[in-house]
């Protein structure tokens, strides 16, 4: 069981609750290096000890990269009295870790009682900076309670880790590793530690460095192959705490800046503070563990955001596990990056440019499928090559392409940032040629058509004109011809054609019921029995997909995901008609599916429903919702999913076409009030709504 606290959570009981459902949630990161919460004090396996770090990718086929699991910088064992902690016979008395949201320390505390009945008091404590993205520190205090004995520390930096690639099938489950490190060179003496590796074809360089101190005891070298350490040897006395530091630091300096666990942790305090000064939403609300699981979101968002660098992006674990490979999806553009849109403009620019940094490789992915312009991939990791060779998903899930262009074009809505307009022109027009070559044209009826294609949904087969994708494809479409409007040039014959497509492009709409129809085949396919199921587990995992694609049974949010991009395009009854056929067809069996339908819900007055998907997305990973968080780390796109609908969806904000913003306050029952700070054109705003009415503020003064 979690606890939550305002700035907290917590967890009691040694290895009671599922271990690696906490390893996942304890994860720290600075969106630089992500470490999982996985000890090998506790036995940890070389594969449960995973760190990675943004854009560590390698080959482990032709083309195809993994994520690789660097040396384990935050490597201890301790030993009092020769009797190993959580390992050797005795056991752990109170054990509880929390992990501060406020600075994103993560502590255990612990008595260990050994079989002879000695009991050590055992705390750690550990961080990855946020004010320095080299740095990160471990701390570990030992008081023997009612002995005095001998204690060894082994702190060290261990290559001895393995990947432990989760199968793209996920009714398997894969038990074979994969050594991605190599070469590994470790050197130990004077308080420090040092290892220099490679990832296995030599492409990344893993530099780690730390600095071992103690309050008392004496220190040589404890290192072993593969892994340099520290080995202290203490005498305990009775209630005096000993306490040993580790200061690490990654591809950093030679040295690990000066300073100790408490300063370097006040440094990256403060970096969080600026943080969370712009990320916060403050919720007044009768449910004591909302605030903090609201907290959990952001935090869990901030962790992901890659630190100043426009040639990583976001994978869709963040850096909390290797699951897809770490591979980018439109899980950044769509659930993410909205997030930061508002929040910290300059890490969305980031983001954006990712895209126009990979736009090369977009072309030559078009190119290598007999077409033109620019096609982003399914799945990427190194630069923009499509990592997913399946044909039903990786050929067949284009609308991430469109999803790119939409997302480039908010950040120039929201931001109001020009400085980017003329690339991202660029990345309109040669997307826009994507379309046009991918379109067929129907000479007979005069119509175009988009065949073979899969939306959002996924479990609906391949099918033709899927409209979430044909209406985004128009939109980018729109976009080109914007931009080729204002200047870009482009041949004289394309802005006809692209008019063309959108004014001739079919999606199925059937007019009595006002209701879009999700592609050509979906009223064709058989009746889903909901009361059948036997489990609530997601159904990919028990059926097989041939079987599945059969089913009128949706997975995650399609249609009704793009009423809510797109707005504008849609009358109230077109979308309450959308809502009311599609959402009891959808099983939500994707991460990605609870908060959109919780947003969805909220503007379309479904307040009890919207409500219930809410906390489903907000407690998707706090409470294990889908059974894989342990297994396949912290969902990034669900967080990105639960701010949109608690900002877009309860507080109704939104920028209008003016560009000025304003509140459609929604509050769920139980919640007196909602504040948060946002950046829309360049400003900063402060919004709050209480039960009585809300208020916009810019620099302290009302503006509505
Ligand atoms: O991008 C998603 C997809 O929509 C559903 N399956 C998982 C992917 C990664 O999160």
């Amino acid at each position: 069981m979690i606890e939550y606290g305002n700035w907290h959570i917590s967890a009691s009981g040694y290895r009671a609750h599922a271990p690696q459902h906490l390893e996942s949630l304890f994860c720290q990161s600075n969106g630089y290096i992500g470490s999982r919460a996985a000890f090998l004090q506790d036995g940890a396996l070389p594969y449960e000890r995973c760190t990675f770090m943004a854009g560590g990718f390698d080959y482990i086929s032709p083309g195809i990269t993994d994520i690789v699991n660097l040396p384990d910088l935050f490597h201890f064992t301790a030993t009092v009295a020769e009797s190993t902690p959580g390992q050797s016979g005795g056991h752990y008395t109170g054990f509880h870790q929390t992990l501060n949201l406020k600075n994103g320390l993560y502590t255990r505390g612990a008595v260990w009682t050994d079989e002879q009945g000695r009991e050590t008091a055992i705390k750690i404590s550990r961080f990855i900076s946020m004010a320095d993205k080299h740095l990160a520190a471990l701390c570990i205090e030992l008081t023997a309670l009612n002995h005095e004995s001998e204690a060894v520390l082994l702190l060290g930096l261990d290559a001895g880790v393995l990947n432990l690639p989760v199968h793209d099938d996920q009714t398997m489950v894969n038990h074979q590793t994969v050594q991605m490190l190599k070469d590994a060179g470790g050197k130990s003496g004077q308080g420090l530690c040092g290892l220099t590796a490679q990832s296995r074809t030599g492409r990344l360089t893993i530099d780690m460095r730390c600095r071992v101190t103690q309050s008392d005891g004496t220190q040589e070298d404890g290192s072993t192959a593969d892994c340099p350490a520290r080995k202290l040897t203490v005498r305990l006395k009775q209630n005096q705490t000993v306490r040993a530091e580790k200061l690490i630091s990654v591809n950093g300096p030679d040295h690990p800046p000066p300073g100790d666990f408490t300063s370097w942790l006040e440094e990256s305090g403060k970096a969080w503070a600026l943080r969370w000064e712009n990320a916060d939403i403050e919720v007044e609300a009768e449910d004591p563990q909302l605030q903090a699981a609201l907290r959990y979101n952001l935090f869990q968002l901030m962790q992901c955001r890659p630190f100043d660098d426009p040639n990583v992006s976001v994978g869709a674990r963040g850096l909390t596990h290797a699951r897809y490979k770490g591979c980018y999806f439109w899980d950044t553009e769509l659930f993410i990056q909205p997030f930061f849109l508002y929040t910290n403009p300059a890490a969305a620019r980031d983001l954006v440019r990712f895209r126009l940094n990979t736009l090369p490789d977009a072309r030559e992915n078009a190119k290598a499928l007999n077409l033109e312009g620019a096609r982003y991939p399914w799945m990427c990791a190194v630069g923009g090559k499509e990592q997913c060779h399946t044909w039903d998903i990786g050929r067949s899930e284009i609308h991430i392409t469109a999803d790119v262009a939409y997302a480039a074009n908010e950040y120039l809505r929201v931001t109001g940032d020009n400085s980017l307009r003329d690339e991202l022109s660029q990345l309109f027009v040669e997307t826009a040629r994507y379309w046009a070559s991918r379109f067929s044209y129907d000479g007979i009826k005069d119509v175009y058509n988009l065949l073979f294609v899969k939306g959002p949904d996924e479990y609906c087969g391949v099918s033709s004109n899927n409209a979430y994708t044909v209406i985004l494809a128009r939109h980018n479409l729109q976009l080109a011809l914007e931009a080729a409007e204002n200047g870009y040039a482009v041949s004289p014959e394309e802005p006809a054609k692209w008019r063309e497509i959108i004014e001739k492009s079919q999606v199925g709409y059937d007019a009595e019921r006002e209701l879009y129809i999700q592609d050509d085949d979906f009223l064709r396919l058989e009746p889903f029995d909901f009361g059948g199921r036997e489990t609530d587990a997601p159904v990919y995992r028990t059926l097989d997909y041939d079987r599945l694609q059969r089913f009128r049974v949706l997975k995650q949010a399609d249609l009704i995901l793009l009423i809510l991009l797109l707005p504008e395009l849609f009358t109230e009854s077109q979308k309450q008609a959308i809502w009311s056929f599609y959402e009891p067809t959808t099983l939500h069996d994707s991460s990605l599916s609870f908060g959109i339908h919780a947003w969805a819900a909220a503007v379309l007055g479904k307040r009890d429903k919207a409500m219930a998907y809410f906390n489903k997305s907000l407690f998707l990973d706090l409470e294990n919702i889908m059974g894989n968080t342990g297994t396949e780390g912290i969902h990034a796109a669900a967080l990105g999913a639960s701010w949109q609908a608690a900002v877009f969806g309860f507080a109704g904000l939104s920028l209008g076409g003016t560009g000025v913003p304003s509140l459609s306050p929604r509050l769920p029952d139980g919640w007196s009030a909602m504040r948060f700070a946002f950046y829309a054109n360049g400003k900063r705003y402060r919004a709050e709504m209480t039960r009585d009415g809300w208020s916009i503020r810019e620099k302290g003064e009302e503006i509505l």
